[in-house]
């Protein structure tokens, strides 16, 4: 192979070595640097095999806007770590007997040699994972200090177990129902738990969206949504039989007098004790079966209901009504006060399971064109109108009606206006032994006691057993040398949490720690408070309700303790695409699996890195079926022959003047380009390469220095794509110091000025007017532009046109008749 034929495999190896080796990536400190600072992270991955397809997708689109940014004189941090503790690894132990820590750390390895084969510009200096001591001791310290400030706490919930394994599983082990081990029915079972009280912090994250300006509208929408506000009033109802008093929550107080019964939730505290003078039995076998429901089983409509009386009624407070009270599976404990008021007439959930039951419907809302009849209804009415049956507030129209009644409630003492949230506190504890200990210490004489600070990590123990306990416990619990310490407050015997914490911990804070590392603390404030909130965030989407929430609670709540400046992480946020294969997404079981490895090994990092950016819009899922490395590496392999031939006069500095066709497209690619990389606009940026790369072909009468500037224009508006190639090329021209460090093209704007031509218009032949317009002004738009002219209208109005003469760009002719 001649010494100028394109070859990655001899190129890339050694550039992807000597960037890190020369610490190219690595950031300057903010507080001396010149530059202004740019913070590009990337969501980091899970260390569970080599990279997929998923990773080449969002990281090598992070790292164009890094690499670009550098370009531009930022001051870039592009930091890369690993969130590393998790089910997976523990799963790996059980299976294969592998030490979960050894598991992890060799894959990490093979995915950073990985990331390093692609080029991504990560500094590396400020590496770190998950489950490093030295990480997981700040996350301990940050549980500790949300501790303090009163946003922790201890309940008991209801969690996954099955009964078989007898292990509780987390929400990824339960597939369909059924536990993913054994395809037992997975069931409930009451533990004790750690909280964070996140539902606090329900309000402020709904308004502190307004920040989020880069964010999409549709993520923001299914925030909204799971965040979940709305807003009615707690009325409180009392048990006939007992005298107990009853608060349900409704959106709906103007349609109380339309309560025809009670649901509670089968898990509502009054429940057995309601039903147990007649059937105890039944509510036992009843209440198992509605727990091992999904919610989404339980409240969807239109499904089968599962309810039974309890035997006793409740008393409605606005009329005296007795109405029975039931319990129902589409009744959650979780939400508002785990009881409702039935409205069968108004809500649908309600009319299905009343029809099913037998139970009466009232209507106390009349809509404006219609009457309603309980008997005939096929469906709950749900909107608005007019009260009615509903005593003085008859004729009150809705939605106004909801506010009148809930002050009258107020002024009667029956209820109290109420906003509410479906959003939970969040359960943070696992029963798992590959995660980050809970720094607590459980005593007979103290309580709780958090371990104290000096004695922070508490470290993971070796573990050689995995297998669940069948307590419901975590295997930590079985290392006794482990579990069994003083107490850090009495000194006597006490023993540790065994509960490890829910890994979005890990990753609600990672990134204030690497932008500011520390050996003493969990992060350097001062440099937390330069380099943040991010500029760009990267990552995908369905982290909408998980990820992304918990870690703007964590970054509000590390606000409000002093401890960052702003309130908000990343108020700029890109969602990726999925890659998928013919439609499905690539999985080992489906057998379409592809792996970057095979692209990079057949055609080099360059070309994969650009057929996966080319394939489709950043923000669109990508099939790889219809991808085309052969095609990319061809043009790859043009780009460089260019490079090649033109690398003597390049070398010697031309120095274009004046106006040219090729100058022109040179300029107009500099100014497009630009604009698509500033947008996240990958595809069409390469599209627009391709053309200038053409253009270059096509000019074969074009002036060397020109050419020379649209090669060299070329090679760097690709280099945030194609970094290695174009670094190769850079250097062969006999630049000393790296591609990264030159800046970006800017476009001359007065090449970018469109030239102009003047167009006559005649009407049978006779010149009727003359227009300046683009030189590549089309047909329809000559057309257009000479009928638009007055003089031209007044010599063809109110005639036939029979045929259109046009020559572009200069001659429009009209023949009239
Ligand atoms: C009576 C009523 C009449 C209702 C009516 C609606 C329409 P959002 O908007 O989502 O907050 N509800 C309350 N607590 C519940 C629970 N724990 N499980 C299941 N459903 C519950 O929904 C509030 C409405 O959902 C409440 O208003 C209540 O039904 C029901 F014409 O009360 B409504
Ligand atoms: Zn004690």
């Amino acid at each position: 192979m001649s010494q100028d034929a394109y070859d990655p495999h001899a190129i890339e190896p050694a550039w992807a070595e000597r960037w890190v080796a020369d610490g190219l990536f690595t950031a300057e400190d903010p507080a001396t640097s010149a530059k202004p600072k740019f913070y590009m992270l990337d969501m980091f991955p899970y260390p569970s095999g080599d990279l997929h397809m998923g990773h080449l997708e969002a990281y090598t689109g992070g790292d164009i806007v890094a690499r670009y940014k550098w370009m531009r004189g930022f001051n870039v941090l592009h930091p890369m770590g690993w969130d590393a503790f998790g089910l997976n690894a523990e799963n790996a132990a059980i299976k294969r007997g592998i030490n979960p820590r050894t598991w992890t750390y060799a894959n990490i390895e093979q995915q950073a040699e990985s990331f390093k084969r692609v080029g991504f510009s990560f500094d590396w200096t400020r590496r770190f994972h998950t489950c490093d001591p030295e990480y997981y001791r700040w996350t301990q310290w940050l549980f500790l200090k949300f501790r303090e400030a009163g946003l922790v706490y201890r309940k008991s919930s209801p969690t996954n177990w099955c009964p078989k394994d007898k292990t509780v599983l987390a929400n990824e082990q339960v597939i369909g129902g059924l536990c993913e081990r054994c395809d037992t029915p997975v069931t409930k079972r009451d533990l004790v738990q750690w909280f964070f009280r996140e539902s606090e912090y329900a309000q402020r994250l709904l308004d502190d969206m307004e920040r989020l300006t880069g964010w999409s509208e549709r993520l923001l929408t299914i925030q909204r949504n799971w965040i979940g506000r709305s807003q009615g009033a707690d009325v409180t109802f009392t048990i006939a039989e007992t005298g107990d008093e009853l608060t349900i929550y409704t959106t709906r107080p103007d349609t109380l007098w339309g309560a025809t019964f009670m649901v509670l939730a089968p898990e509502h505290p009054f429940a057995e004790r309601l039903t147990a003078p007649i059937r105890r039995d039944e509510f036992r076998s009843f209440v198992d079966r509605v727990r091992s429901k999904t919610e989404i089983e339980r409240t969807a409509a239109g499904h089968a209901r599962e309810g039974i009386f309890t035997g006793s009624h409740a008393i409605n407070p606005v009329n005296g009504e007795h109405i029975p009270i039931w319990l129902a599976d589409y009744v959650l404990m979780e939400y508002g006060t785990g009881a409702i008021m039935a409205v069968p007439a108004h809500d649908q959930r309600d009319f299905e399971f009343a029809r099913q039951e037998g139970l009466p419907v009232r209507v106390v809302i009349q809509p404006d064109d219609a009457r309603l009849d309980a008997d005939t209804m096929e469906a709950a009415y749900e909107g608005e109108g007019l009260m009615a049956n509903s005593g003085d507030f008859d004729g009150t129209a809705t939605p106004g009606g909801i506010a009148a009644v809930v002050k009258w409630l107020e002024a009667e003492g029956l209820g109290t206006g109420r906003v509410r949230y479906r959003l939970r506190d969040w359960n943070v504890s696992r029963q798992r032994a590959w995660g980050c200990p809970i720094p607590i210490v459980h005593c007979p004489r103290c309580g709780e006691v958090s371990v104290p600070e000096d004695q922070l990590p508490v470290e993971l123990p070796e573990l050689t057993d995995w297998l669940p306990t069948g307590t419901g416990q975590s295997p930590l619990a079985k290392i006794e040398g482990w579990v069994n310490v003083p107490c850090p407050s009495c000194g006597g015997d006490a023993k540790r949490e065994t509960d490890t914490l829910d890994t979005f911990i890990d990753s609600s804070w990672y990134f204030f720690r690497y932008a500011g590392p520390s050996q003493d603390a969990a992060f350097d404030t001062e440099s937390v408070a330069r380099w943040m909130p991010v500029d760009q965030y990267v990552g995908g989407i369905t982290h909408a309700t998980g990820h992304l929430i918990y870690s703007r609670f964590f970054t509000k709540v590390c606000h409000d303790l002093g401890l960052v400046p702003f309130a908000e992480p990343y108020p700029n946020l890109v969602n990726q695409g999925d890659v998928v294969m013919d439609g499905s997404k690539m999985s080992k079981t489906r057998g379409n699996l592809v792996r970057p490895s095979a692209i990079i090994d057949d055609y080099g990092a360059d070309t994969a890195r650009v057929t996966m950016m080319f394939a489709g819009p950043f923000e669109a899922d990508v099939d790889w079926a219809d991808v085309n490395p052969q095609g990319v590496y061809r043009w790859i392999s043009r780009v460089w022959r260019l490079g090649v031939a033109h690398a003597e006069s390049i070398a010697a500095g031309p120095q274009p003047a004046g106006d040219s066709p090729l100058r022109r497209a040179t300029h107009r690619a500099i100014e497009g380009v630009t604009g698509d990389v500033e947008r996240f606009r990958f595809n069409t940026a390469i599209a627009k390469m391709m053309t200038l790369s053409n253009e270059i072909a096509d000019r074969k009468d074009a002036a060397e220095a020109d050419v020379c500037e649209a090669v060299v224009a070329l090679v760097k508006l690709l280099s945030p794509f194609a970094p290695f190639v174009t670094e190769e090329l850079w250097h062969r021209w006999g630049n000393a110091t790296p591609l990264l460090r030159a800046p970006w093209p800017d476009a001359d704007p007065a090449l970018l000025t469109v030239e102009t031509v003047t167009m006559v218009v005649q009407v049978l032949g006779k010149v009727r007017d003359t227009i300046e317009v683009p030189a590549g002004i089309g047909e329809d738009e000559m057309r257009e532009r000479a009928l638009a002219s007055d003089n031209v209208r007044r010599h063809v109005d109110g005639k036939e046109i029979v045929k259109t003469i046009i020559r572009p760009p200069k001659l429009v002719n009209f023949v009239v008749k």
